[in-house]
């Protein structure tokens, strides 16, 4: 069994009703939600202009690998109706997986821990809500990139 970290995100329609709709898919499909942090509204970060964000984090526990975990990530997105058009443009729904376990994957497909993640307060503060111990560990990381 592994755990894992994932970001939600949503600034497109019945926002709070497509996080909730998504941790639930998430359920649905070989996932269990340990924790769920509080969902935060937050400015957009790049991107066009766009309205603002509905942003959470899940702690999650799985037997799916990471590729799998990926896959139901993307199914769920498709699922909740979002299309991909502009680069970091309006979603109903995104889920980035940020962490799992200790793992280190660097593939054109998957990039874990998410590339990003250290320099987004939109994760990182949610993230530290459900696991203060472990954004105190990753803030202590050396910058990435
Ligand atoms: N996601 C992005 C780009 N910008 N800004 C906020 N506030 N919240 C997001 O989830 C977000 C973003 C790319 O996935
Ligand atoms: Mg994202
Ligand atoms: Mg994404």
């Amino acid at each position: 069994m592994s755990i894992a970290y994932i970001a939600l995100g949503s600034n497109l329609g019945d926002r709070v009703c497509y996080i909730k709709n998504a941790v639930a898919l998430l359920q649905e499909k070989g996932v269990s939600v340990l924790k769920q942090s509080t969902i935060i509204e937050t400015d957009p970060v790049g991107g066009p202009p766009q309205r603002k964000f509905l942003n959470a984090v899940v702690k999650i526990s799985t037997e799916l690998s990471p590729l799998e975990l990926f896959s139901v990530c993307q199914s769920i997105e498709t699922e909740l109706g979002r299309v991909r058009d502009v680069i970091n443009g309006p979603r109903t729904i995104d889920l980035d997986i940020l962490l799992y376990d200790r793992l280190t994957i660097d593939t054109p497909q998957l990039k874990i821990p998410h590339p990003r993640m250290f320099e987004r307060t939109f994760v990182l503060e949610p993230l530290k809500e459900i696991e203060p111990g472990l954004a105190e560990e990753l803030s202590r990381r050396e910058p990435v990139g």
